[in-house]
């Protein structure tokens, strides 16, 4: 009898242990799933935080500057003809320092300068102490920007705020 037996426990044994880890599979991925949904609930959390916009906004200064003239892009002739447009500041001469006030400068190439820098005064940093709007610069053919920066009574800029920068080609 045990003879017989035997073969039919191993069988069993056999069998069983097929089973088991075809469970545990089915189980497995079931696991992976969860965690795979975790993970997408962890990434909409972190949405939320970003979506979160730092209070910058009280610090910036009134006003914005732009150019009338050129137009961003355009396609103009030596000298070119600037027109400096300026809402919420007053356009005042050097000198003197009043809030919310200033004078126009015309950056070549250049950047806009920091809060609180002194516009640098040469060939390619023009200053308009005088309370002009408008200029003519002589520039070379090709691509040129064109940076409009705002400074007060002092020439200490408003910074990249009450700044704009174009971009022109020069035939
Ligand atoms: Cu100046």
């Amino acid at each position: 009898m045990k003879s017989t037996l035997l073969p039919l426990l191993i069988s069993l044994l056999a069998l069983a242990a097929a089973c088991s880890p075809a469970e545990n599979k089915s189980e497995n991925t079931g696991d992976l799933k969860t965690q795979s949904q975790n993970g997408n609930s962890n990434d909409h959390g972190g949405e939320h935080t970003a979506s979160t916009e730092p209070k910058t906004t009280e610090e910036k200064p009134k006003g914005k500057i732009m150019f009338i003239a050129p137009q961003a892009g355009a396609k103009v002739k030596s000298p070119v003809k600037v027109e400096m447009g300026l809402e919420g500041m007053t356009v005042v001469p050097a000198g003197e320092l009043k809030e919310n006030s200033g004078h126009h400068h015309l950056i070549i190439d250049g950047q806009p300068i920091p809060t609180g820098d002194v516009v640098p005064k040469d060939d390619t940093h023009i200053h308009f102490g005088k309370g002009q709007t408008s200029t003519e610069v002589p520039l070379k053919p090709g691509k040129h920007t064109l940076t409009l920066q705002f400074a007060d009574g002092v020439h200490k800029s408003y910074g990249p705020d009450l700044s704009s920068t174009i971009e022109i080609t020069v035939e």
